[in-house]
């Protein structure tokens, strides 16, 4: 264990900034607005999916209902090549998507390398709504997609099949135990911003309860079959109602050793913050591997039941937006370990 008073002292000092539009604020306080919805979602695209989001909790809707539409936008977006249309390949040059859902109810639903699926989080609802179970994956998640009337589309684009065309000239389809290490750096990934990007989204509805969401095209060239944190409720995405919820993004492997999001909702009910809820999350990866650490990102995001906010990433770079009734549009840049 850590010592809890150096801990916060640490925490208060490294606040993170936050920028609504151009604007750089002060400090983030993550203030609670008393009964008062709030959205938040990994990543600046996560800006554009609250907004889908906040249509539904401004209007009094329920959380469950806001989270899906909110990731209904990264899901459709072609530009977004971490996120179904449009996402990465994995090194057979197959789009696989993952996603999960849980509410406030401790209800959820997942699929995990779902192909030809435009809406994922859709399906991964239906599973949790319609079904007995919890996951459904590969081809039985498809075929109960279509049975549901899940339309089978292309989700592969022109510029994303280019981009895995370009890995196959270098990577000569190598396994790697870990194609996002080498990744890490941009500028090794030809074309392509998006390396690290999966959008997980927490929101707290006007009736005070809780749901979230998680979806991705996962890690960008992985080997057919392979499974991330996304889908894995507990890893990628968890919600308590009594408590709050968290979510990931980042090398899912990492997550799902240490139980990530589950890990960040059980740190907030023994009373941290959710900013230090996720450092501690964090700094679990960190001890157990510390030169791996050092080259992946992984970054988590937490909500609480009182509308408090927090992040904490590995590395630098990792953003998440937020959308109250005060601000429709505040992207906070995450503290970070390094
Ligand atoms: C995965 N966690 O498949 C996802 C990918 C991701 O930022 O979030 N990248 O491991």
């Amino acid at each position: 264990m850590i010592n809890r008073r150096k801990f916060i002292a640490a925490t208060s000092l490294a606040g993170a900034s936050v920028l609504s539009g151009s604007k750089v604020m002060a400090e983030f306080p993550g203030t609670p607005i008393k009964n008062s919805p709030i959205v938040i979602s990994t990543w600046d695209f996560g800006i554009a999916a609250n907004a889908a989001a906040w249509q539904v909790l401004k209007d009094k809707g329920r959380a469950l209902d806001a989270v899906e539409k909110g990731v209904h936008v990264p899901e459709a977006d072609p530009n977004n090549q971490s996120v179904g249309y449009g996402g990465l390949p994995d090194r057979d040059g197959r789009v696989t998507v993952d996603a999960c859902i849980m509410d406030d109810f401790g209800n959820c639903g997942s699929v995990a390398a779902l192909e030809h699926i435009l809406h994922p989080i859709s399906v991964a609802r239906r599973v949790m709504e319609k079904t007995p179970h919890v996951m459904l994956v590969g081809a039985g998640a498809l075929q109960f997609a279509l049975d549901q009337g899940f339309k089978k589309e292309n989700l592969l684009t022109p510029e994303s099949e280019k981009a895995w065309k370009e890995w196959l000239k270098t990577a000569k389809y190598n396994p790697e135990i870990n194609v996002e290490n080498r990744l890490f750096s941009p500028a090794k990934l030809p074309g392509n911003q998006y390396n690290h990007d999966t959008i997980g989204m927490i929101a707290l509805d006007a009736a005070g309860n809780l749901s979230g969401a998680c979806t991705t095209s996962g890690m960008a060239y992985k080997m057919h079959g392979r499974v991330g944190d996304s889908p894995i409720i507990g890893a990628g995405l968890y919600i308590d109602n009594e408590v709050g919820g968290a979510t990931s993004t980042g090398v899912g492997e990492e997550v799902i050793r240490n139980v990530g999001s589950f890990l960040v909702v059980e740190l907030m009910r023994q009373g941290y913050s959710p900013e230090e809820a996720c450092k501690e999350a964090v700094m679990r990866i960190i001890r157990k591997k510390p030169d791996t650490a050092k080259q992946i990102q992984v970054g988590f995001l937490a909500l609480n039941k009182k509308g408090q906010y927090g992040g904490f990433a590995i590395q630098k770079g990792f953003s998440f937006a937020v959308c109250d009734q005060n601000d429709q549009k505040q992207l906070v840049k995450s503290p970070s370990y390094y």
